[in-house]
């Protein structure tokens, strides 16, 4: 995520005369993970974060199809409760024992671009509810929308050490078609601005798009990052519900 607060920068190289920019104003905002509990990150079997995701249920988290394809359970852990990925102490690592697939799922820009983990262990933190059919609503254009990640601060940049989140407007489905001619509008939406300046990038795919306390976006893809005219593009979550809770609400010994 990436947002140029100009003026907070003219102001801290007038007042301290010096250039070191400080990561979490060029980067977007931090955001505490007692706020968002729900907010966690997937690492792999050398421990490097790669993608995010969201705790739907107590041992199921949600995260993009791209992001758990080709993927086995064993190398993949979820870590939960930890704001600064260099804190080892905090929060927890879960071990994945399933991972579910949309069955449609080909390319994040085809759609169906989610995937739900089954965890060994139930997460002692809060889920998040994710948007229902019934929530169509909240994709209005206009609406202003929180995205979260641990992903890169910039297009070239390093994904952060600290979780972070900017916030996107919806924008109307014809920019999104004309910007992308492949976006299909029942399965995504877009968000972002014309300008650009801020938006997800790499490393935050699979994590939570949310606005009034549901989950109603999961990133999944875009040309580069925070570029003029090219906005994020997320998963139209109400629109998978069914599909969700069937996975989501299943008891283990279903799957
Ligand atoms: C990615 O590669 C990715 N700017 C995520 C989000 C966006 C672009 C790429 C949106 O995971």
């Amino acid at each position: 995520m990436r947002r140029l607060l100009v003026l907070v920068l003219s102001a801290m190289l007038a007042s301290t005369g010096t250039a070191a920019a400080n990561e979490q104003v060029v980067g977007g905002e931090r955001a505490s993970i007692q706020a968002n509990p729900w907010a966690v990150y997937l690492v792999d079997d050398r421990g490097t974060q790669f993608c995010g995701g969201t705790i739907v249920a107590p041992s199921k988290v949600l995260t993009a199809a791209h992001c758990a394809l080709g993927r086995s359970p064993k190398d993949v852990q979820v870590v939960a409760g930890r704001e600064d990925k260099q804190d080892r102490r905090a929060g927890v690592t879960a071990a994945v024992t399933k991972i579910w697939i949309h069955q449609q799922y080909v390319s994040a820009d085809e759609g169906e671009d989610i995937a739900v983990l089954t965890l060994k262990d139930a997460l002692p933190y809060e889920p998040l509810p994710f948007a229902e059919l019934s929530d169509r609503a909240l994709y209005q254009p206009g609406t202003m929308l929180r995205a979260l990640g641990w992903g890169r601060t910039s297009e070239n940049g390093r994904t952060s050490r600290f979780l972070m989140q900017a916030s996107v407007p919806v924008l109307p489905d014809e920019f999104c078609v004309d910007t992308y001619p492949q976006f299909v509008q029942a399965d995504m939406f877009c968000a972002g601005y014309e300008g650009g300046k801020v938006d997800t990038c790499q490393g935050d795919s699979g994590g939570p798009v949310v606005v009034d306390g549901k989950l109603v976006g999961v990133t999944s893809w875009g040309e580069g990052c925070a570029r003029r005219n090219k906005p994020g593009v997320y998963v139209r979550i109400s629109r998978y519900a069914r599909d969700l809770h069937s996975v989501v609400d299943a008891s283990p010994l279903d799957l």
